[in-house]
């Protein structure tokens, strides 16, 4: 039995979770510990004891040990990134490619602890000085979701420990697996106790204390839309600081001037790899009309070609749904498509492989209208919606009929068009040529309207959440 990391200890907790593949169901990964209130009080307490000792730590020991984390996250890259595609069902390649990216992310923090800056200014009254600098803001709660079992929990839990601060993290509960791994690096690196806490368990027991417990001063959150309205009312009814990463609804656009072929690999890429379940997704693809037919012919063939299968197996190239809530949602939107009148040109069924998984084929619909609801919803799976646009302008204009705006993809050879498109689309992230989901480590990462809110995740601009800034002024 994996157990609860709280205070520099391994902890039982109050019952267990059983987790099994989504890519075979008898296949047994681990038992879990999960939290109940007495692990969550102990935890919050630790965090809280440890945080004013936490703050003044030097940088150098921050950032030896961040780097240790990295180190040992890409030394151990391959067996780390079969136990993520085993609990998930993301493929193998890209469970070992988001392995990657966490333990770059814990090295590129290292760096960043050296890179804390400050300004210094002469005040407006004459003999005064005065000084800007960042503190650590105190304890973060974080609430990460399933589909990024290593990587979310890294872009949050490294730059929080670089910028000083205590950490409680509450992975999903579906993935508890890649969050222990991580938790038992973090513990041999040397942090002192209470630092960093492990808590998996569920929103209700967990996620809710972190959010109404005045001891966490901040919450960092990844997940549903719902969830994230329930922490953000929470936190506000308390003024704690609070980061949301929700939904999406990504539009990319194909004009008729684009390179067809790459636009089909933009498409595939960006709706059904990792088995669509990425809040940068492409799940509207508004194709010019003149290319309209040979943009879906090529799509209906490239589709079938896709292996769809277990996600340890080296031919697949798209894994099973990772459980069957979600399979249950991604048919509940299938059926919704085609009562709405699109018409499903390829897949959309559930498959039989070797072993008893939750495997789906990619689906894709036409004759789609921008007010169907299958078009409007966040459905995070494998289904990706084609919407004509008349010309360029109105491509645009459906590409922004969302509440979302996280990422928005554009693929042409125009340069006045890519321009226009930077600018004009409303969303955090702008891909030209390249899929909306797959993202930098270094750089910012985040949306408008509904997908996010409050400061920036990653890259140089994390240091807005993770730090509060203090003015002070010194007289002679
Ligand atoms: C990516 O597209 O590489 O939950 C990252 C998500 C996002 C991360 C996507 N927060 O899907």
């Amino acid at each position: 039995m994996k157990r609860l990391y709280i205070n520099g200890d391994w902890h039982h907790g109050a019952s267990s979770y059983t987790s099994r593949s989504p890519s075979d169901l008898a296949d047994v990964i681990e038992e879990y510990a999960i939290a109940g209130a007495q692990e969550v009080e102990l935890a919050l307490g630790a965090a809280h004891a440890a945080a004013a000792g936490w703050r003044h730590s030097d940088v150098q020991q921050r950032a030896d040990t961040l780097d240790r984390i990295g180190g040992e996250i890409l030394a151990r890259k391959t067996e780390l990134g079969t136990l993520l595609a085993r609990e998930e069902g993301k493929t193998l390649p890209e469970a070992i490619g988001e392995v990657g990216r966490a333990g770059a992310i814990f090295k590129f923090y290292a760096q960043e602890a050296l890179r804390i800056r400050g300004d210094k200014l002469a005040s407006v009254r004459p003999g005064i000085d005065v000084d800007v600098t960042r503190e650590p803001v105190g304890v973060i709660g974080i609430i990460a979701p399933w589909n990024f079992p290593i990587a979310i929990p890294a872009w949050k839990v490294a730059p929080a420990l670089a910028y000083g601060n205590c950490v409680v993290l509450k992975p999903a509960e579906l993935v508890p697996g890649s969050a222990c791994a991580l938790a038992e690096i973090i513990g041999r690196a040397g942090l002192p106790p209470g630092v960093f806490n492990l808590l998996n368990g569920p929103g209700r027991v967990v996620g809710e204390a972190m959010a109404n417990d005045h001891r966490v001063d901040a919450i960092s959150f990844t997940g549903s839309t719902g969830t994230g309205a329930r922490v953000l009312a929470a936190c506000a009814a308390r003024r704690a600081k609070v980061q949301l990463e929700m939904g999406g609804k990504n539009p990319l656009v194909i004009l008729a001037d684009a390179d067809l072929d790459h636009a089909v690999e933009v498409a595939i890429q960006g709706s059904y790899y990792s088995t669509g379940q990425r809040c940068t997704a492409s799940s509207r693809l508004i194709v010019d009309e003149q290319i309209h037919r040979r943009f879906v012919a090529k799509m209906v063939e490239r589709l079938s070609a896709l292996k769809v299968g277990h996600a340890l197996h080296v031919d697949s190239q798209i894994g099973p749904v990772a459980d069957s809530a979600q399979l249950e949602q991604d048919m509940r939107y299938i059926a919704l498509a085609q009562s709405e009148g699109a018409h499903l040109a390829f897949g959309g069924a559930r498959l039989q492989r070797a072993t008893d998984g939750y495997f789906l084929s990619p689906a894709l619909f036409t004759e789609c209208a921008p007010t169907m609801r299958h078009v409007r919803e966040e459905i995070f799976g494998p289904v990706a919606s084609v919407i004509a646009a008349r010309n360029y302008e109105h491509a645009l204009e459906l590409a922004n009929d969302t509440e979302f705006g996280l990422t928005a993809g554009i693929c042409t050879t125009s340069l006045k068009h890519a321009t226009h498109f930077k600018r004009h689309a409303r969303a955090g992230m702008v891909m030209v040529n390249v899929p909306t989901a797959g993202v930098d480590y270094h750089v910012p990462f985040g949306g408008t309207k509904g997908s996010s809110y409050g400061a920036r995740e990653q890259g140089s601009q994390a240091v807005e959440f993770f730090t509060t800034v203090k003015t002070s002024y010194t007289g002679c």
